[in-house]
């Protein structure tokens, strides 16, 4: 159960997949296409480059800000009446669903980059009505400018709605910065209609194996999670149980923290479900351009307030909706529960002879009480064994729930924005959190440390291959996507890393144990970058170049016990197209592997191209194996794999048709074998953009140019995840 960056493995007969399933375009094919302006490089970030949010953000008047939200909540608006007067609920559900669409398989989703105001996220059926949350917080996202990023303010605008209505928080870190474009590289499924849409088929029907894809995280398109009504719509709360576990999993959270986050969430605010669904119009993305971006307008009365329709489902889960308390458990555990149907039409559960104080006040008349209601996924915290177990405990200690609740809270909203050092403002926990990856602080080691390790391991008798696969296997599992894995901290060394296939254990215990060795007061995961860096400055020099290829040191080393090799797992990878790795042949074409890894070290174009091509030369492949290695001087930086993929002398057949991932390159005459290669090695031939690429690495004249942008893109990926420096 490795994580897959994206797609299954492929079992019986092939089916293939786009890496990016079904995109924005396909949704929307009418939406303005804004991506033309984008040509040529230019960003439509209007920040621009010089911006530092950081920066931004330590000159934010924290508590004026967590002052002015607190007073926003109560403050309800004619255009969108709060719910007993109070937003809190509507509030904590939009940064949970900000936040809930990480997941661990590729780090990508989640609430660290602002993208709930884009498409297809803020037009997802499950995000009904959070346009509403988002442009009630547009007065105070425009008093603090550029100090608070929408990103942050999603999240802090749940903390102070908890904390304001009495319940737990942990704490808060800010410094999610936000971008302004959808994101292109993210693979929602391919799905071609959304949740509740007649066509949408359902993955998953109660009796069925779950089969989720991945790396999705979310049982069908345009949900968060699960179908509140249960799986496929069906009203079966142990099966409901069995999705809620697999999807909160590829979450990173467990069960305890799954019912905790449930339960602590459903004790405040209500579901929506007021009437006729059918009268509610287009979501935000094709709504009419009178509407301002905002989406589902509706035709039922009023079309809010009392008459609001969002889930379908109607009803708030407790008596005491603006309060944090006991009586979610309470209401859940002592009553026995009938299913009903909403003014909608959606399936839900209703206490059996509820007494009339452990009724709800209704959302716009506080004279009227209403029956509380549970959906089919709070019925699992009843149903299913494990869950009621820990709803039982729950129940019995009140301050385990709280506690569990505000940590689980903290990490969902947290996940995705790496190590701690990340985290900015006055109300950072003190307390080391696992799932933070901890790395203890590195010191920078002196020029002459530096100098004479660089000469002894470059002659500890390892070829220039072995020291850059090192490096490049320490820090390439780096992912900008939720900023973990990295070079810092040396994990490699310690679990799962250091058995990983695509790290071939025993020659990587080999090249650790020397340097462990020969490392001095260097860190060890500064010496593994400096070996891999060392290697590269002399194959450079071997080819005649005589390069300085930076270093800066100061990592730390994680220990085994900060490390929670469980959620490192999905981080392994089923390719890297670097190493000319492929552990099994997946639905996503190979190429698209390797585009997906690059993407995740945010890498250009030139820079996954000059990277490859120079690896290859060096003797980087995974197990030294023969393909893409188009030189007779292995171990120095050389352009020949450009030179001699770009070769018109060359044609290529593939070995094996049905496996379509392996090729020989033969002369003309088609008598010689010349070369050996993968899918990865001859996209660069075959696409058009990156043979474009390719002919100016391949070009005279430009050999000294591939080195130096070897070196930079070389750098850019050792340093990427030294949030340390500046
Ligand atoms: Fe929730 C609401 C479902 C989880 C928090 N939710 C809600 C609703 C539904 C749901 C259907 C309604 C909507 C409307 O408006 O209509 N959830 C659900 C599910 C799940 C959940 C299925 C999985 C199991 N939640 C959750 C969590 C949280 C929450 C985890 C947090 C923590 N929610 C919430 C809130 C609300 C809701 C707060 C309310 C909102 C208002 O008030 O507006």
């Amino acid at each position: 159960k490795t994580g897959e960056m994206s797609g299954c493995p492929v079992n019986g007969p092939t089916t293939v997949r786009s890496l990016l399933g079904r995109t924005n375009k396909d949704w929307w094919p009418d939406s303005l296409p804004l991506e033309v302006l984008n040509q040529g490089g230019t960003s439509p970030d209007p920040m621009g480059n010089e911006f530092n949010y950081a920066e931004a953000f330590k000159q934010l008047d924290y508590d004026a800000l967590k002052a002015d939200l607190k007073a926003l909540l109560t403050d309800s608006q004619p255009w969108w009446p709060a719910d007993y007067g109070n937003y809190g609920g509507l509030f904590i559900r939009m940064a949970w669903h900000a936040a809930g669409t990480y997941r661990t398989a590729d780090g990508r989703g989640g609430s660290n980059s602002g993208q709930q105001r884009f498409a297809p996220l803020n037009s997802w059926p499950d995000n009904g009505n959070l346009d509403k949350a988002r442009r009630l917080l547009w007065p105070i996202k425009q008093k603090y400018g550029k100090h608070i990023s929408w990103a942050d303010l999603f999240i802090l605008a749940g903390n102070v709605a908890i904390e304001s209505m009495g319940g737990p928080v942990f704490g808060f870190g800010g410094g999610r910065a936000d971008v302004f474009e959808p994101e292109k590289d993210i693979y929602w499924g391919s799905e071609e209609q959304f949740v509740g849409h007649p066509d949408n088929k359902t993955r998953i029907l109660p009796e069925e194996e779950l089969e989720l894809e991945q790396p999705l995280a979310a049982i069908q398109m345009g949900l968060i999670y699960v179908n509140p009504e249960g799986p496929g719509g069906v009203p079966d709360a142990l099966q409901s149980a069995r999705d809620m576990k697999e999807t909160f999993k590829r979450m990173a959270m467990n069960s305890e923290e799954t019912v905790a986050l449930t339960a602590g969430g459903h004790t405040f605010g209500k579901a929506h479900g007021a009437g006729d669904p059918t009268l509610i119009d287009e979501a935000p993305e094709g709504a009419d351009i009178a509407l301002q971006g905002l989406g589902w307008a509706s035709a039922h009365g009023t079309g809010f307030g009392e008459h609001t329709i969002t889930s379908g489902i109607e009803g708030s889960w407790v008596n005491t909706p603006t309060e944090w308390s006991e009586n979610y458990f309470r209401l859940l555990l002592d009553y026995d529960y009938e299913l009903v149907r909403s003014p909608a039409g959606a399936k839900q559960w209703q206490p059996i002879n509820q007494k009339e104080e452990d009724m709800a006040p209704a959302a716009h008349d506080p004279n009227k009480r209403v029956p509380t209601m549970m959906t089919t996924a709070d019925m699992a915290l009843k149903v299913d064994p494990e869950f009621r177990e820990i709803s039982e405990r729950f129940r019995r200690d009140h301050e385990a729930f709280k506690d569990a609740f505000a940590r689980a809270w903290f990490k969902l909203t947290h996940r995705d924005m790496g190590p701690k050092v990340r985290y900015l403002g006055p109300e950072v926990p003190e307390e080391d959190l696992i799932w933070q990856d901890p790395i203890p602080a590195g010191t920078t080691p002196s020029d002459a440390d530096v100098a004479a390790f660089k000469a002894k391991i470059l002659d500890a008798g390892f070829t220039v291959g072995h020291l850059v696969k090192t490096a490049w296997a320490s820090a390439s599992t780096y992912r900008r996507s939720d900023h973990r894995g990295g070079a810092n901290g040396a994990r490699i060394r310690l679990e799962p890393q250091r058995g990983w296939k695509v790290n071939e254990p025993e020659e990587l215990s080999a090249v650790l144990a020397k340097i462990e060795e020969l490392r001095g007061n260097l860190s060890v995961a500064d010496a593994i970058v400096l070996a891999g860096t060392a290697a590269v400055e002399k194959a450079a020099k071997d080819a005649g170049f005589d390069v300085e290829v930076p270093f800066t040191g100061g990592r730390g080393d994680a220990t085994q016990e900060w490390t929670d090799a469980e959620s490192f797992e999905p981080l392994e990878p089923v390719a890297d197209g670097f190493r000319n790795f492929l552990k099994t042949k997946q639905t996503v074409k190979t190429e698209e592997l390797l585009l997906d890894r690059a993407s995740l070290l945010g890498l250009s174009v030139p820079e996954m191209t000059v990277l490859l091509g120079g690896l290859r030369v060096l003797g980087a492949n995974y197990k030294d194996a023969p393909e893409g290695v188009f030189t007779d001087r292995k171990g120095q930086l050389t352009n020949d794999f450009f030179v001699n993929l770009l070769n018109n002398d060359t044609f290529w057949k593939v070995v094996d048709t049905s496996a379509d991932e392996e090729f020989i390159g033969y002369d003309r005459a088609g008598k010689h074998e010349r070369w050996k290669a993968t899918r990865t090695d001859l996209i660069f031939g075959s696409n058009s953009q990156l043979r474009a690429v390719a002919e100016v690495y391949a070009e005279r004249g430009h050999e000294e140019k591939f080195v130096r942008d070897f070196v930079a893109a070389w750098t850019k990926v050792m340093n990427a995840d030294r949030f340390d420096l500046t």
